[in-house]
């Protein structure tokens, strides 16, 4: 170790995230193996993390028995730093308080959050190791990226440990006004952990503008008035002597991958339209299975068109994939048997021993599959209650460079404040919903292909690589 307690040697970019991108699994007999997890922060860090020294600090997936060693794989350049946490961590930190607490809190409460003290102490136990980790991890000077909000009170615990480190934060979810935060107990605490961080990005202008109304009525900080801008017009804290970026970065894909991917898979795209029987409407719903998505809000809707004869039944499939998500916490359960309910009902009423119209998947879906099924739909179904940025839109949008399909978008998703010339509607109103669906489904052609060509070119030119680029640059300082 160098004077200051830190290694000599080490990182000079770090990564930390609750997730490693990789995946531990158990093989039968008992041998560990580490899968690569694609996933977009991947795959917009790789080219950062390949022309540095980096390192990434995350959890595994798994929970680990007391005293097991974890293995640490490298990946591609990429110095894997996996962090431990126990069944009952996983249960009180991730579980409880990052998805039964922060979660629908941060997510205009669509579900009561449950406060208990019990999580909140394991939240800061695990948040400490993370930040523990990251110490050992970085070099002198290191540039650190600390991401969502599972980790908020890492920048202020790291900083604590090593004020030589450039700490950068950003959060995947929405921000939420400070009268729906204020009601966390531990509300100046987490104010208090963001703060650590020399930059605080967040998806929308909004959240970045919540953030500063919040530092003022909770912390008394001085802050900035003016209005923040997509990566321009950053807002600034001034707290315990330093000064605080504040900033507005939308997060996006590896567009002209996508692009390119879901091009060859044209041909499964036909085979999938024949499987289903080349229904005269396809309509498609990807997402994890999560209340926040919506789900129920596109079923309901495709049930009343159905019932007032304004979609055909016997013409028009609709497919949701769900791939299944924090499946031990009530809300979760309760979320994914209405769904099934939903579909049970909609099938039983207006489908045919042959022909379904809705056929549901609870599994993950490999990603080219994923891809095909994009290039295949006539309507994309994106409907919301509320949601950070929402990824499967833009991946919908970079997947049609033939520019068929048409794109439903509810104005609840962070995504809606770039692609104006979608379908958008307000999901808590259901003759909007119905008469968004059907105008997506049924408009002419040349009017749905004009709109794809703008939202395409949207998604094209705005890529992962300027949300990355845009805030390393301003954490540097050289924006
Ligand atoms: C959070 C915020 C924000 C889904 N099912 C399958 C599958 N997916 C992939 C999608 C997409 C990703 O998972 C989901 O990303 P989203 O952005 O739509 O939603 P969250 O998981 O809630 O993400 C969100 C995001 O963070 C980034 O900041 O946009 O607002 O909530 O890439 O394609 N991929 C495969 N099989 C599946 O079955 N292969």
């Amino acid at each position: 170790s160098a004077p200051g307690g830190h290694p000599a040697a080490g990182a000079d970019f770090v990564v930390v995230a609750n997730r490693l991108p990789v995946d531990k699994r158990i093989l039968p007999d008992g041998t560990n193996i580490w899968k690569r997890a694609p996933g977009g922060l991947v795959t917009a860090l790789t080219p950062t993390l390949a022309t540095h020294s980096g390192a990434w600090v995350g959890w595994s997936g798994r929970p680990s028995t007391p005293g097991e060693p974890e293995d640490a794989p490298d990946i591609e350049g990429i110095d894997l730093h996996p962090v431990s946490l126990s069944a009952d961590e996983v249960a009180d930190y991730y579980e409880g308080f990052s998805n039964a607490t922060l979660w629908p809190l941060y997510h205009d409460l669509l579900v009561k959050p449950v406060f208990r003290h019990d999580w909140w102490d394991a939240y800061v136990r695990v948040n400490r190791r993370f930040a523990e980790k990251t110490s050992e991890a970085a070099a002198e000077g290191a540039t650190v990226w600390v991401h969502d909000y599972q980790l908020q009170l890492v920048p202020a615990m790291l900083r604590e440990l090593r004020p030589d480190l450039r700490i950068g934060f950003f959060l995947h979810i929405p921000f939420p006004p400070p009268e729906l935060f204020s009601q966390l107990p531990w509300r100046t605490e987490l104010a208090e952990g963001l703060l650590g961080a020399d930059l605080l990005g967040f998806h929308l202008p909004g959240g970045a503008e919540n953030f500063l109304t919040l530092a003022r009525r909770v912390l008394d900080a001085e802050t900035s008035r003016g209005p923040i801008g997509a990566r321009e017009c950053f807002g600034t804290v001034e707290y315990d002597g330093r000064t605080v970026t504040v900033g507005s970065f939308p997060i996006s894909i590896d567009s002209a991958n996508v692009a390119a991917e879901a091009a060859s898979a044209q041909e499964r795209a036909s085979q999938i339209r024949a499987e289903l029987g080349d229904p005269e409407v396809l309509l498609l719903g990807v997402d994890r299975l999560d209340y926040t998505k919506g789900i129920d809000i596109r079923l309901a809707g495709l049930e009343r068109l159905f019932a007032d004869g304004r979609l055909d039944p016997a013409k028009t499939v609709m497919v949701q994939l769900a791939s299944p998500s924090r499946e031990r916490v009530d809300s979760y359960i309760e979320i994914r048997n209405r769904i099934e309910q939903m579909v049970g009902h909609i099938n039983g009423k207006y489908g045919t021993v042959a022909r379904p119209p809705v056929r549901y998947l609870l599994q993950p879906v490999p990603r080219d599959e994923l891809l095909a099924y994009f290039r295949a739909a006539d309507v994309m179904l994106v409907t919301p209650l509320r949601d950070g940025m929402n990824l499967v839109a833009k991946e919908y949008l970079a997947s049609r460079d033939d520019l068929g399909g048409a794109l439903v978008l509810s104005e609840f998703t962070g995504a809606a404040a770039e692609l104006s010339e979608a379908y958008l509607l307000n999901p808590y109103d259901d003759s909007n919903v119905d008469d968004v669906i059907e105008a997506a489904a049924t408009d002419p052609a040349d009017d749905r292909r004009a709109r794809m060509r703008v939202l395409h070119d949207q998604v094209m030119t705005n890529d992962v690589e300027l949300w990355a680029g845009s805030f390393l640059r301003t954490l540097a300082g050289d924006a």
